[in-house]
């Protein structure tokens, strides 16, 4: 029913955006807005408990909380497969892994297929792509294009574009910034434009700026609730490798060698080679940079060796070293968020843009005692999602409708007037942007995790279903197991109450629903 609703108003958009033309420089004729110039900003791994439009206590993020205070928060706003490159494919192409093809960070992504990009492209607009790509083949469906190398670098990075491979002096975030200005000065201003802008940071092994080095320096930062969880009544929780007490002393801790002697963590992986990484990585540095950065870290690395720290001391010592890190890195990218919104401000940009901030998925920040991401449960599932479009979202607007990356697609096409193909699953955005949650918007999200037994962190395969008060996950492969949880009475998920004949009702009536997620979604096999 809404899908049909939506789509005539799709068309009715297109025929009216076909009598107009969208620069900046047009004066609206009617109250409705031409069709808006988009800013996609996505970061890497960035978790809304550390920005603080979301209420973190953790960080001050002024230019991200700007988006959110002159537009909209939304508080449910989840991915449906909580890792990088599936997450992208979903957001290109409206639709869940099983179908884009792209499941894993493994895959290749499949660039012939239907995106919105090519879409936008081919109703007239410049389309452009700058910083984390991450999807092993060629972007298709952009005017310009400049990405990173896989993961990418924090310091010297390495770019590719259509010329080939070039590598950069400075910090990953600042140039990824500078590119993206570069695309907006000298681009076709007859034209209206979708930017998406992708951030590397705040992702592993999290290398500050040098200029944010002292940042936090003076106190520590509060040991999540959860941080000594012991996993009990959940198998899948207990298997995984994603501790902070594990992570490498090398490349996540950023000890030389002569300050650990022997590599103890696991760090997720323990065939990769933590150390070497590390030296690599430390090498992209300057001289200069390099002195810059050893003046502020020999001390602490000193006290380290001195302590001979074991045990919860040694875990809590890399949840501080991790988490200032973390969040150095973050105060870059409010910073070049800043410029960008600056350069819209200054541009006259402003009414007719439609910004969007998220991130590939979300984090956990040592809630349950890890980092990464992967698991169905709040932390990860969760994607920040903050949205400004002056012309049509009236400011501070808080919405707790769900939604999904799935819907990124369907709600840009919308603005632009174009039709969203039908095999695109998402729905648009449009009418919670414009205040208006339709009665039948969806109540229940569906989830579907891949990543095992290969690659990092050992979280098992499993998919699920997240009302707004339960969530059902069954983790399969090596493992069958079920989980049911209660958010309102346990928010932590700490208490797995599937099979409590308290929950049996709740529990029929998700597992009927997740039955019915998954052939809407053409997802019924365990693969
Ligand atoms: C790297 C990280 C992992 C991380 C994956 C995926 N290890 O492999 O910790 O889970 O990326 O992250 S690292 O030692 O190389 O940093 S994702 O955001 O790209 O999915
Ligand atoms: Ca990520």
């Amino acid at each position: 029913m809404l899908k049909k609703g939506l789509s005539a108003l799709a068309i009715l958009a297109g025929l009216w955006a076909l009598s107009c033309s969208a620069g900046e420089g047009d004066t609206p004729q009617t109250s409705s807005p031409a069709r808006p110039n988009i800013i996609f900003i996505m970061s890497d791994d960035h978790a809304e408990q550390a920005i603080s439009a979301y209420g973190s206590e953790l960080i001050e993020t002024p230019n991200i909380d700007r988006i959110a205070r002159e537009g909209i928060r939304f508080d449910n706003s989840f991915v449906t497969n909580s890792i990088c490159a599936p997450s992208r494919a979903v957001l290109l192409t409206g639709k869940y892994s099983n179908l884009n093809g792209l499941r894993d960070n493994r895959d290749e992504f499949d660039g012939s297929q239907v995106t919105f990009p090519k879409l936008l492209r081919e109703a007239g607009y410049q389309t452009a792509v700058v910083g984390k790509w991450h999807l092993k083949t060629e972007p298709t469906g952009f005017d310009f294009w400049k990405i990173l190398i896989g993961q990418g670098e924090y310091y010297t990075p390495v770019f590719k574009d259509e010329g080939g491979r070039t590598e950069y002096p400075g910090y990953v975030t600042d140039l990824i910034t500078d590119f993206a200005l570069e695309f907006l000065e000298n681009r076709d201003k007859n034209k209206p434009f979708c930017l998406l802008y992708h951030h590397k940071a705040p992702h592993r092994n999290w290398m500050p700026a040098l200029k944010h080095l002292k940042e936090y320096s003076d106190r520590d930062l509060p040991l999540p609730e959860t941080f000594y969880d012991d996993y009990q009544g959940r198998d899948a929780a207990r298997a995984q490798d994603m501790r902070i007490s594990d992570m490498y002393l090398s490349m996540d801790m950023k000890l030389h060698k002569e300050y650990y002697g022997e590599e103890t963590g696991t760090g997720g992986n323990r065939d990769a080679k933590a150390d070497l990484s590390w030296v690599g990585s430390y090498n992209r540095m300057t001289e200069e940079q390099k002195q810059a950065w050893d003046a502020h870290y020999t001390p602490i690395n000193e006290e380290y060796r001195k302590a001979n720290l074991k045990g919860n001391e040694l875990a809590e010592w890399k949840y501080q070293r991790y988490i200032k890190d973390y969040l150095r890195c973050l105060i870059s990218v409010d910073e070049n968020v800043g410029r960008v919104l600056d350069y819209l401000d200054q541009n006259g940009l402003v009414e007719n843009t439609l910004v969007v901030y998220t991130s590939d998925q979300g984090f956990y920040l040592g809630e349950h005692g890890w980092y990464d991401k992967r698991f169905m449960y709040e932390e990860s599932l969760s994607m920040p999602l903050l949205m400004r479009y002056p012309a049509v979202i009236e400011p501070g607007r808080v919405s707790d409708a769900m939604v999904l990356n799935l819907d990124f697609a369907p709600t840009f096409l919308d603005f632009a007037g174009v039709q969203a193909p039908s095999e695109m699953q998402g729905v648009s955005l449009r009418p919670l942007l414009e205040g208006e949650t339709p009665e039948d918007w969806r109540t229940a999200v569906y989830y579907h995790y891949y990543e095992y037994p290969h690659g990092w962190h050992e979280v098992k395969r499993h998919y699920g279903i997240r009302t707004e008060r339960y969530k059902l996950i069954h983790f399969y492969n090596d493992i069958d197991t079920w989980e049911l949880f209660d958010l309102q009475a346990d928010p932590s998920e700490l208490h797995n109450v599937y099979g409590d004949p308290e929950y049996q009702d709740v529990q029929e009536d998700l597992h009927t629903r997740l039955n019915t997620l998954r052939q809407q979604y053409k997802d019924d096999q365990e693969l």
